[in-house]
C-alpha cells in the first residue's frame, strides 16, 4: 500500500521544538538569578512524541482500515491530539481579557528604608524580576487594541519575600466606590445582555444608563472621555495603583502611599479619529508595538514613584483618601521616584505566560499593607476567586509565571494539577516530628508578614461614609486642569458617546450631571448633540473648586521627542534613493524607527537603483506612524495624487496633527490631500526631525469643526 506524504524525520531547530529550560535562557536580568521558582518545562527533544513520551513516526495520517477506509478508534495518537486541542481554551478574564505581557526587572534607585521594610526598596541598584501585563477592560480576548477604554497596568514583582502584585490602571481613579457595584458596572459596559453587542465600546445605552445613575462615576468619566483612554502605545501610558496603600517600616510605623508609574518615553495619546482608523489598520497595534520594541532592544521603561502622606495630611483634605474615585494632586503631595522598571524580554509563550498570569491584589510583601478602601477590600477577595475559575485549580500558583522565585513552603497539599512532590510525613503544624529526627516542615518566621494593627470600631452596617459624598469637585478639577484642546477632545468624546445612546432620558440625565462639573462643558455637549440643556442635577454634596492640577494634562507635560516613535517615509517609482536613506538615517539617529512605505512592497523603481519597502501603502496607512515624510519626484507625486490610499495617507497625517516633511516636488500630492502650509509642514532635513517630535494641536481648528 502506497504511503501518503509522511512526516520527515525530526530536524533539530533553533528552539528544538520545546520551551527552553530556565537554565538555558539568556539572563535578561540579574534578577533572573533568584531562581527558577519551580518552573515546569516540556522536556524538549528532537523527536515528536505523544504527551506520554511515545515517539511517533507519522504526524500526517490517521490510522485507517485501507487507504480509503474508516478511521480506527484505536488511533490513540489522533485521539490524544484532538482531545488536547478541543480543550485548548480556558475562560477568558471577565474583565481585562485582552492584554499583552512582558518580562523585565524592577530596580530600586532611591531606597526608602525609613518608610518601609519591603525588601525591594532597601538597596540602591538591587533588582527583582517582574512580569507586567497591559490590557483593555471591556472587550473580549479577540477584540481590538485601540477602543476608548481604560488600560490595565498590572505588575508582578518576584521579590525575595514573595510576590507583590501591583494591579493598577492607567487612570488614578475608578468608576465606583464600593466593590458591591463592580458586577453592575461591568455588566453595563460590556455587550448588552440581549443582543450581544457592542463589543469593546462604552458608547451604548446600558453603560450610560448605569453611570448616569451613579454620580460617583463622574470623575472617572472625565478621564475616560479624555485622550488617556486612547493611548499611542503601552510604552507611553502612566500607571496607578489607584487605592491608598500603606508602607510599614521596621518599627511598625505606617505611612499612607499611592503608587505611580511614569513612562520614560513620555505620556502620549492618539486622536479619536486615529484610534478608530487604527482599529482597522492594525487590530493588534498596541500589542505589536510592545512586542516589536522589546524585540528590537528598545526596552520600555517606567519610573515608579510614591506619594506618601500621614493621617494628619489625610484629615486635612476635603475628600477621603479611602475613596477610589479621588486622587491626590501631585501639586499637593509630590511624587518621589523610588525605582525603575524595564521590560526587556518578550514572553516565550503567550498562553503559558500572558494568558495564565494570575494577578492578586492580595499578593503583598512585608512592609506594604492595605487600607480600608472598600473597593480594594472587595478586590482582595475577587482575584483569588477568579483564578480558580480561569485556571481550574487552587494550584494555579505553581504555574511558572505565577510561582514565587523565592523559596515557598507550607502545609497546603494536593488538589488538582498538583505538580510539587512534598516529601516526608509532616503535613500539619504544629508537629514534633523533629523529635523523631524527621524534618518538621516550615515554621512561621518571627519577621514574617503581619497586618498593620489599625483600630476599627463602629456598628456593623451597610453604609457609605459621608466623606464619600462629593462626586463632582474632582471631576471639575480634572476638566478645568486640561488645556483647551484637551477639553475640546473631551467634549467631542462625550458628544460621540451620547450620540450612540438611544434612550433620551439617559442622555438628559447625563447632561444634567455634567452641569455639576462645569457649565461650559454641559453646554458644549448639549450643543454638539443638538438637544436642550437640562438643569444641573441635585448633588449629594455641592461641588467645590479645588484649584487646578496642570500635571493632569497630557499636553502640558508632553515631551517633544522622537525616541521610540515611528516615521513613515512614503516614496514611489523615481524617488531618489539618496534622499530616502539620508532621511532614514536621521530618523534612526533621533531614536525613532523609519518605516519605508511605497505602493508596492518590493523592487520599487527608485533611482538609481530599486528599493524594497517595509510596508505596502494601502496596508500601512499614516495612522501607524507618528510623523510622515513624502520623498517623491514631480512624476511620482502626480501618480500618487491619483491614488486614494496616498491621498488619504497625507490627509490623515495632516488631520492627525502630525509633522509632514516633503520634497518640493510633492506639492501636487499635498494639494490633493488639502494640506495647508503652516507649522509642521516642512521640507526634509533638520526642520523635519524637530517637527516630527511633536503634534501640532494648533492645527486642529483647520481640520475639525470644534464643538
Ligand atoms: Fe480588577 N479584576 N476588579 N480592577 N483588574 C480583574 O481578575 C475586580 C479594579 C484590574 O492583567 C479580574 O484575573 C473587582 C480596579 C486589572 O490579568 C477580576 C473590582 C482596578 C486587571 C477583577 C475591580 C482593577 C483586573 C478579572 C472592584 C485598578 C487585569 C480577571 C472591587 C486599580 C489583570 C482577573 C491582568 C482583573 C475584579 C476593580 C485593575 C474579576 C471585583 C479599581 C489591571 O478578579
Amino acid at each position: 500500500m502506497a504511503k501518503t506524504p509522511n512526516s520527515k524525520p525530526a530536524r533539530p531547530t533553533k528552539r528544538a521544538g520545546a520551551t527552553r529550560p530556565a537554565a538555558a535562557r539568556p539572563a535578561a536580568t540579574d534578577a533572573a538569578e533568584l531562581g527558577a521558582g519551580g518552573e515546569l518545562h516540556q522536556r524538549g527533544g528532537d523527536a515528536l512524541t505523544t504527551n506520554h513520551g511515545l515517539p511517533l513516526s507519522d504526524n500526517q495520517n490517521s490510522l485507517r482500515q485501507g487507504s480509503r477506509g474508516p478511521t480506527l478508534l484505536e488511533d490513540f495518537a489522533l485521539r490524544e491530539k484532538i482531545f488536547h486541542f478541543d480543550h485548548e481554551r480556558i475562560p477568558e478574564r471577565i474583565v481585562h481579557a485582552r492584554g499583552s505581557g512582558a518580562h523585565g526587572f524592577f530596580e530600586c534607585t532611591a531606597p526608602i528604608p525609613g518608610l518601609t521594610r519591603a525588601s525591594l526598596f532597601q538597596t540602591k541598584g538591587e533588582r527583582v524580576p517582574v512580569f507586567c501585563r497591559f490590557s483593555t477592560v471591556a472587550g473580549g480576548a479577540g477584540s481590538v487594541d485601540t477602543p476608548r477604554d481604560v488600560r490595565g497596568f498590572a505588575v508582578k514583582f518576584y521579590t525575595h519575600e514573595g510576590n507583590w502584585d501591583l494591579v493598577g490602571n492607567n487612570i488614578p481613579v475608578f468608576f465606583i466606590q464600593d466593590a458591591l457595584k463592580f458586577p453592575d458596572l461591568v455588566h453595563a459596559v460590556k455587550m448588552e445582555a440581549d443582543r450581544g453587542f457592542p463589543q469593546a465600546a462604552s458608547a451604548h445605552d446600558t453603560f450610560w444608563d448605569f453611570v448616569s445613575l451613579m454620580p460617583e462615576s463622574t470623575h472617572m468619566i472625565m478621564w475616560a472621555m479624555s485622550d488617556r483612554t486612547i493611548p499611542r502605545s503601552f510604552r507611553m501610558i502612566e500607571g496607578f495603583g489607584v487605592h491608598t496603600f500603606r508602607l510599614v517600616n521596621d518599627e511598625g510605623v505606617a505611612t499612607f502611599v499611592k503608587f505611580h508609574w511614569r513612562p520614560r518615553l513620555g505620556l502620549q495619546s492618539t486622536l479619536w479619529d486615529e484610534a478608530v482608523k487604527l482599529a482597522g489598520a492594525d487590530p493588534d497595534f498596541l500589542r505589536r508595538d510592545l512586542w516589536d520594541s522589546i524585540d528590537s532592544g528598545a526596552f520600555p521603561e517606567w519610573d515608579l514613584a510614591v506619594q506618601t502622606f500621614d493621617q494628619e495630611l489625610a484629615d486635612s483634605l476635603p475628600y477621603d483618601i479611602l475613596d477610589a474615585t479621588k486622587l491626590i494632586p501631585e501639586e499637593i503631595v509630590p511624587l518621589h521616584v523610588v525605582g525603575r522598571m524595564v521590560l526587556d524580554r518578550n514572553p516565550d509563550n503567550f498562553f503559558a505566560e500572558t494568558e495564565q498570569v494570575a494577578f492578586l491584589p492580595s499578593n503583598i510583601v512585608p512592609g506594604i499593607d492595605f487600607s480600608n478602601d472598600p473597593l480594594l477590600q472587595g478586590r482582595l477577595f475577587s482575584y483569588l476567586d477568579t483564578q480558580k475559575s480561569r485556571l481550574g485549580t487552587t494550584n494555579f500558583h505553581q504555574i511558572p509565571v505565577n510561582a514565587p522565585k523565592c523559596p515557598f513552603a507550607n502545609f497546603q497539599r494536593d488538589g488538582m494539577m498538583q505538580t510539587l512532590v512534598p516529601t516526608g510525613r509532616a503535613n500539619y503544624e504544629p508537629n514534633s516530628l523533629d523529635l523523631a529526627g524527621e524534618h518538621p516542615g516550615p515554621r512561621p518566621p518571627a519577621d514574617g508578614f503581619g497586618t498593620y494593627a489599625e483600630e476599627a470600631d463602629g456598628p456593623k452596617a451597610r453604609v457609605r461614609s459621608e466623606t464619600f459624598a462629593d462626586h463632582y469637585s474632582q471631576a471639575r478639577l480634572f476638566f478645568r486642569s486640561q488645556t483647551p484642546v484637551e477639553q475640546t477632545h473631551m467634549v467631542s468624546a462625550l458628544v460621540f458617546e451620547l450620540s450612540k445612546v438611544t434612550l433620551a432620558p439617559v442622555r438628559n440625565r447625563m447632561l444634567a450631571n455634567l452641569g455639576n462639573v462645569d457649565a461650559s462643558l454641559a453646554e458644549r455637549v448639549a450643543a454638539g448633540l443638538g438637544c436642550p440643556l437640562p438643569a444641573a442635577s441635585p448633588a449629594a454634596s455641592d461641588p467645590i473648586d479645588l484649584g487646578l492640577s496642570p500635571t493632569l494634562s497630557i499636553v502640558n507635560k508632553a515631551r517633544h521627542t522622537l525616541t521610540g516613535r515611528k516615521v513613515g517615509i512614503l516614496f514611489t517609482d523615481g524617488s531618489p534613493v539618496a534622499k530616502i536613506t539620508k532621511l532614514a538615517a536621521a530618523v534612526t539617529k533621533a531614536g525613532a524607527t523609519p518605516v519605508l512605505i511605497a505602493p508596492k512592497l518590493l523592487q520599487v523603481a527608485t533611482k538609481p537603483t530599486p528599493m524594497d519597502a517595509d510596508g505596502q501603502l494601502a496596508g500601512t496607512p499614516s495612522v501607524t506612524c507618528d510623523a510622515v515624510a513624502v520623498v517623491v519626484t514631480e512624476r511620482g507625486a502626480a501618480a500618487l495624487a491619483a491614488d486614494s490610499a496616498a491621498v488619504q495617507f497625507v490627509a490623515d497625517a495632516f488631520a492627525h496633527l502630525k509633522a509632514i516633511g516633503h520634497t518640493p516636488e510633492a506639492q501636487v500630492l499635498l494639494d490633493a490631500a488639502r494640506v495647508q502650509a503652516g507649522d509642521g509642514v516642512v521640507g526634509l532635513g533638520a526642520d523635519f526631525i524637530a517637527a516630527a517630535a511633536r503634534r501640532f494641536y494648533e492645527r486642529e481648528a483647520l481640520v475639525r469643526p470644534l464643538p
